[in-house]
């Protein structure tokens, strides 16, 4: 097969919506906007900024990712998950924690609008990077990418702090 998964998914997506309305759909089609233009790795309108993964005291140990967002896309989005590169895995959680001693739970998806102001930070939202890599080292760089529902991914580098540092 010369087509890639993705692009064969799609096709019989296609094809069975056009299997089950039959012709009435032919004319209904055109009449649709084209669907948005995906760019890999961005999603218009998302801006992140203050991108931080604060290290734990023991090395191993999960991390946690600290940013501020605002979103000014014409469409709502929300934010379902999120991966950590060098992490075995990530999730954004939502929490009261202190010093590393939290109760925390996975957040929902988060969801943002036109005007839209996040904020990512101790004691609140943030993303948890489970056994993260020993080449995560303070001063160097984390990429982190949200999964933004729908299938798109938004990504950033993070700043990696020692954990004795101000977040
Ligand atoms: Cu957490």
């Amino acid at each position: 097969m010369l087509v890639t998964k993705k692009t064969g998914s799609k096709t019989r997506m296609l094809a069975l919506a056009g299997a089950l309305a039959g012709a009435i759909a032919l004319g209904a089609c055109s009449d649709e906007p084209p669907p948005v233009e995906k760019v890999e790795g961005v999603v218009p309108g998302l801006t992140i900024s203050n991108a931080r993964m604060m290290l734990a005291p023991v090395e191993g140990n999960p991390a946690a990712v600290y940013f501020d967002a605002t979103y000014e896309g014409e469409r709502g989005i929300s934010i379902s998950g999120a991966e950590v590169a060098g992490a075995a895995n990530a999730t954004v959680h939502d929490m009261m924690e202190y010093n590393f001693e939290m109760t925390m739970a996975e957040a929902g998806p988060i969801a943002i609008t036109n005007g839209s102001e996040l904020n990512f930070e101790p004691g609140a939202l943030h993303i948890m990077a489970f056994e993260p890599s020993a080449d995560l080292q303070p001063g160097g760089k984390a990429e982190v990418t949200l999964k933004i529902s729908g299938g798109a991914r938004h990504k950033f580098q993070a700043d990696i702090l020692a954990a004795g540092d101000e977040r």
